[in-house]
């Protein structure tokens, strides 16, 4: 579709914000990184979250950890942090900014938007995007306002209608239930707590 970003670094996408980590939320970036994350988002939203500049000093932390490692490092919706953070790419979901205004605004990073549903497929301008974030697959409780889960059944029904589509699955994913994911034609896992709740980041890595 593009050259902004392969299909192969969705592989396994890492998501986190310093909410999500009981420890040195750097320290756990590195170790993931270590361990063989192919992507990892910036998302620092929620209960417990920095904000303002403690938000925009971690995230660049965070920028040169990945930038040692080649890793992109991904936005999640603040398209004020994508320059300041000299961010690869930005993800948003149905309600913030449209995509129209995000490609003008950004021609040539990486854009990746949430698709939970039929309507919001056929809504979406796909061809701006880079690639699709599909979900939430499985149940989870890391976000408070996911929605039902959509099974793997809503991978293979977007795989179905865009053969060549960039799809990372998200929600609920596991070490368990990845494998599933894939099959259904994902081309990667997006993850928060199958990394950050692991007792064995490296191991965990290693089996997404
Ligand atoms: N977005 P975990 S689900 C950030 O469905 C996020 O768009 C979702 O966390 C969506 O891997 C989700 O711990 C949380 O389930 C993913």
């Amino acid at each position: 579709m593009n050259t902004r970003f392969s299909s192969g670094q969705l592989r396994k996408y890492f998501i986190m914000g310093s909410q999500n980590c009981h420890h040195d939320p750097l320290q756990l970036l590195e170790s993931a990184l270590s361990a063989g994350i192919t992507s990892f988002q910036f998302r620092e939203k929620g209960e417990g979250s920095l904000t303002g500049n403690d938000k925009l000093v971690l995230g660049r932390k965070m920028r040169a950890i990945c930038a040692r490692y080649g890793v992109p490092f991904i936005v999640n919706d603040d398209i004020e942090l994508v320059e300041p953070l000299k961010a690869d790419g930005i993800h948003v979901g149905q309600n913030d900014v449209p995509i129209n205004e995000l490609r003008q605004l950004f021609p040539d990073k990486v854009i990746g938007l949430s698709v939970s549903n039929k309507n919001e497929l056929a809504n979406s301008p796909i061809q701006l995007t880079d690639y699709l974030g599909a979900g939430p697959v499985f149940n989870t409780t890391t976000k408070s306002d996911a929605k039902q889960a959509v099974g793997i059944e809503w991978i293979k029904a977007i795989r179905n209608e865009y053969p060549d589509l960039p799809i990372v699955g998200i929600g609920g994913i596991t070490i368990n239930n990845a494998a599933s994911v894939l099959e259904a034609g994902a081309n990667g896992v997006a993850v928060i707590s199958a990394i950050t709740k692991a007792k064995d980041i490296t191991e965990a890595v290693q089996y997404l």
